[in-house]
């Protein structure tokens, strides 16, 4: 292999791909590493697997330029970059095996001066076991690799433009390691970079969004509250956010997604007695996708009794969040799947106008839903769902605050 990289990146998902194409971007050569022949396959032809504005012309540059290559094993390079999921097993325990695994593959290659940093959302001390791991494996290489933890902290959609400028905080097993760290985002990162320690950056990235979760959960709270003291809750926040030091976020359908829905859990099964307005802020954002199919349904059975039919019901958006195609941990496509079960004979016209097509509902286009609809239920506040004429006599269940 003629090919000599500087930085091998291990996981070309929806971060890993986007990061090693800005670093091979900035002149730097990247070799990411996939577990996908598919995925490596596709990028070695200057193709993307994802959708992400931008990043199919970031991706056919690197590529094309020659800096960036893709296979399904690590090699030599002089920094490490592990860019993989941390999902988490039934009783929402965290699983680091594919950080483990990652590292294991990179421990064979490693040499003196190389910098190991992982940015996968990990609970609190990984970076630590990692490098336990590592020593325990090469112990001639102790003090004489750096090895660092740095939370991504992208927002999906808005990907290529805040790996360069946003803020990111990045953490050393101790200084040498963070000062390296440091040294390398600043080849391709314009936001500030904030030094700390390896435990920090790895709470920092778990309190970012926990602190969402929890200010989504109190405004989900609020809109229980609103439906039985009969108060608009959409009005109520604005109101209350004319205060100086009030900011509510919006109420929803729940929470989705595979960051703010997750990483929560990563502090309760840890710290299980101290974090329990956290536990409870989970529990408050999943309750809330539970009563919105709760709400549907009893509007469909007190529909067929004054009517003495079943109504058509429309279902206004899958996505995990307003105008993107991503429908993973949709609380939407929860409470679709919970109201279809349920629907009898009802007519049920399931919308999603960022995607085509679904393997499980059968779409039907926005315009004819609301024109056929008795019940429209409105779970995400995509663009093409505001400004709609809605008859007089159509029931409009707004979830996301899409009509108000
Ligand atoms: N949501 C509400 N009400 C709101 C805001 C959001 O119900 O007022 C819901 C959305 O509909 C969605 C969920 O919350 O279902 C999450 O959406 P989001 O836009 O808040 O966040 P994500 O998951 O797209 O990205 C988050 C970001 N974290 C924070 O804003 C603290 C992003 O910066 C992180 O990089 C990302 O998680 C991640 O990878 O961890």
């Amino acid at each position: 292999m003629s090919y000599s990289p500087k930085v091998v990146t291990i996981g070309l998902g929806y971060i890993g791909l986007p990061t090693s194409a800005l670093i091979a971007n900035s002149s730097i050569p990247v070799y990411g590493v996939d577990i996908s022949q598919h995925v490596v396959d596709t990028i070695n032809a200057g193709k993307i697997h994802i959708v992400e504005p931008d990043l199919d012309k970031a991706v056919a540059q690197a590529v094309s330029a020659g800096f960036l290559r893709a296979g399904t094993k690590a090699i030599a390079a002089d920094t490490y970059l592990v860019v993989v999921p941390t999902p988490f097993k039934g009783d929402h325990q965290p699983d680091i095996s594919y950080v483990q695994t990652a590292t294991e593959g990179i421990i064979p290659l490693l040499k003196e001066g190389d910098l190991y940093i992982i940015e996968s959302t990990s609970p609190v001390g990984t970076t630590e076991k990692m490098m336990n791991l590592i020593f325990s494996k090469r112990p001639e290489l102790e003090g004489k690799v750096y090895l660092a933890y740095c939370p991504e902290r992208v927002l999906p959609g808005n990907v290529m433009h805040e790996l360069v400028y946003n803020d990111r905080v990045i953490g050393g097993v101790n200084e040498p390691s963070t000062a390296k760290a440091l040294a390398f985002y600043n080849q391709f990162v314009q936001g500030e970079l904030h030094a700390t320690n390896a435990r920090t950056a790895e709470m920092c990235k778990l309190t970012e969004n926990a602190s969402r979760d929890s200010q989504i959960a109190f405004a989900n709270e609020l809109s229980l509250i609103c439906d039985k003291a009969d108060i608009n809750v959409w009005e109520l926040i604005r109101l209350a956010n004319k205060h100086p030091r009030v900011n509510i976020l919006q109420p929803g359908c729940g929470v989705g997604g595979h960051c703010i829905a997750v990483d929560p859990y990563f502090l309760t099964a840890d710290f299980p007695m101290e974090s329990r307005m956290i536990a409870q802020a989970r529990e408050t954002n999943n309750y809330k996708s539970f009563w919105c199919a709760e709400k549907v349904k009893s509007a469909r059975l007190a529909f067929e009794l004054q009517e003495g039919r079943q109504p058509a019901i429309a279902i206004m958006g899958l996505a995990f969040k307003p105008n993107i195609d991503d429908l993973r941990e949709s609380p939407a496509i929860h409470i679709a799947e919970r109201v279809l079960q349920d629907s009898g004979d009802a007519d049920m016209f399931i919308v999603e106008p960022n995607v085509h097509e679904h393997k499980v509902f059968k779409l039907t286009d926005y315009q004819v839903a609301i024109e056929k609809a008795d019940i429209i239920v409105f779970l995400v506040a995509h663009n093409e769902f505001k400004n709609l004429q809605l008859k007089e006599n159509q029931l409009v269940m707004d979830f996301c605050g899409v009509v108000k």
